[in-house]
């Protein structure tokens, strides 16, 4: 095998966010920048010489070529084996069991997630480590400083290699193998949840259901599992094909974006269950005839109803949830008396609590929920786990939501995400609250009266690492709570979230519509962030 050193100049925009590096696809497509960053990653890691590397991604538009870029580098870098989703093509969950059960060294994925795909929009890469979760912080900031001096790249001369064909490739010291995307995870579900219950009840239409891949990676997942081992009927999955510009949509599995979905669910004769999933499959949107569960609800039913599926019958050793993910799920843990722990945002500060065995179910308000038995959130889990609770307990999804509240009460919730604002605008306001922080606590407004206010950080338990500046928290004596936060997946200027929560434990007013139940905290949040008065803007881009 020739290896070719290529020369090259660093970028200086290759700071990974939330969850990898996220630009637009003409920015990866600049000579050398797809190549600087994995070499950046390379050059960052010790020990891979001869190990494996997992490498998939969701099928968006440069995924065939960059894996065929990447190949060569790990090839050059001197990987000894390289397993590869059959079309380039794994879901983020499924590459992170990949990793877990052939003991990888680490794996890339590529995807930028839930942003649009195509020519002018969004491609993305981030690397995950053997335990099969995304790369902790401490790996994310090295990959950036080496990108910021890196001079040189490796690569090897092969010939493309036929990614549509299964099996394995040996070119020197290098074994390539071809993989089904889909088969190991689908066993993997088979081992947490009762499949013949499923069946049974799907089979005899107990459990109607509609599931949305929005063009994304888990059409064939979703075929496969719902459809061909569950019964479920062919057109319960719908968008089902992996496009490259998932259909000129956006792969977000909300309401506003799995538009369909939300239709035939709060339409006439919806079925008993639908569900959606977005670009790379690890995130998941559950719904019901005419409901829609908030995921920080889903993650305290789930946590509330664990021992009801096969895997976890024994219980839950603790759970977690990222800062501005609501309080539900805290009461589920004070009911059942094990740990909650509050992460900031980002899977991977959930890697070292699975780790090391403290938590068993974790998730985060953005449309993620996950468990043990993989290092990244997962979709069709979160699916397959609701469906398994229907079944089990012989109740409707409202009917379960309804429940769980009367017994812990109701974390109102939602968050309003204005994107795409200018980033001096952005920073103005953050630092507008920051200098509020000191005051604002005793304040009254209203009935809220601020018990705190402060900037979100966070000690790891486990490695003790600290990441600062992880959102502005405003807390009230009523235990309501809004939250500021800069995400760290957009490529667009910044997107200010702004997430709101309110407990109600009287059951005669949990059937209120969020919006106006919350609206004396959005005037709140408008007061202290100013981000109308500064932008002009009169609305957020989406409600969640
Ligand atoms: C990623 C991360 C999540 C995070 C989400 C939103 O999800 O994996 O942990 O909650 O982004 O992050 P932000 O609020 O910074 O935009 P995904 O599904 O986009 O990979």
């Amino acid at each position: 095998m020739h290896i070719e050193t290529i020369t090259t100049h660093p970028y200086n925009d290759q700071n990974p966010g939330t969850s990898g590096l996220r630009k637009k696809v003409k920015v990866f497509q600049q000579p050398g920048y797809l190549e600087n960053f994995v070499q950046a990653i390379f050059d960052s890691l010790d020990g891979f010489t001869g190990k494996t590397l997992v490498l998939g991604g969701d099928g968006r538009y440069f995924n065939r070529p960059a894996i065929q870029i990447i190949i060569k580098m790990a090839a050059a870098n001197g990987f000894g084996e390289l397993i590869i989703g059959q079309g380039g093509l794994l879901s983020t969950p499924a590459a992170s069991h990949i990793i877990r059960k052939y003991n990888a060294f680490g794996g890339l994925i590529l995807s930028a997630s839930h942003n649009p795909g195509g020519p002018d929009e969004d491609f993305g890469i981030k690397y995950n480590v053997s335990n099969g979760g995304p790369a902790p912080e401490k790996d994310t900031n090295a990959f950036y400083q080496r990108s910021l001096v890196i001079d040189s790249y490796k690569t090897a001369h092969i010939e493309d290699i036929d990614l549509d064909r299964i099996g394995t490739h040996q070119i020197d010291n290098l074994s390539i193998t071809i993989v089904d995307p889909v088969t190991d995870y689908a066993e993997l579900m088979q081992s947490i949840f009762d499949f013949n219950l499923l069946k049974q009840s799907i089979g005899s239409g107990y459990i109607t259901l509609l599931f949305d891949a929005m063009h994304a990676i888990t059409g064939p997942y979703a075929k496969r599992i719902l459809v061909d081992m569950l019964g479920a009927t062919p057109d319960s999955v719908i968008n089902a094909e992996p496009l490259e510009d998932f259909g000129g949509h956006h792969p977000d599995p909300n309401l506003a974006h799995a538009q369909e979905l939300a239709e035939r669910m709060f339409g006439s004769a919806p079925p008993v269950f639908g569900a959606a999933s977005d670009g790379d499959g690890d995130r998941n949107m559950i719904t019901g005839s005419h409901i829609f569960v908030t995921p920080s609800d889903s993650l305290a039913i789930m946590a509330a109803n664990a021992h009801l599926i096969p895997a976890y019958t024994q219980g839950l050793r603790g759970v977690a949830r990222s800062m501005p993910t609501s309080q539900a799920v805290d009461r589920v843990a004070a009911c059942y008396n094990i740990p909650c722990y509050e992460t900031p945002t980002g899977w991977k500060f959930f890697g070292n609590l699975l780790d090391a065995g403290k938590i068993t179910l974790c998730g985060e308000e953005s449309f993620g929920t996950g468990s043990d038995h993989v290092r990244e959130k997962d979709g069709l889990w979160a699916v397959l786990f609701w469906l398994n609770l229907i079944a089990k307990k012989r109740q409707s999804v409202a009917d379960i939501v309804n429940e769980h509240w009367q017994k812990f009460g109701r974390d109102i919730y939602c968050r309003h995400d204005y994107e795409a604002v200018e980033m001096d605008s952005a920073n103005g306001i953050v630092e507008h609250l920051r200098n509020q922080l000191l005051t604002l606590p005793g304040q009254t407004f209203g009935e809220y009266t601020v018990k705190y206010a402060d900037e979100f950080s966070y000690e790891d338990p486990i490695d003790g690492s600290i990441s600062s500046n992880q959102g502005i928290r405003i807390g009230f004596e009523n235990g309501s709570r809004i939250i500021f936060r800069l995400s760290g997946t957009g490529t667009v200027g910044a997107t200010l979230r702004i997430y709101l929560e309110r407990f109600e434990a009287d059951a005669s007013k949990h059937d209120q519509d969020a919006q106006m139940a919350l609206a004396e905290l959005i005037n709140l949040a408008e007061q202290f962030c100013e981000i109308k008065k500064r932008t002009g803007r009169t609305e957020p881009n989406v409600v969640t």
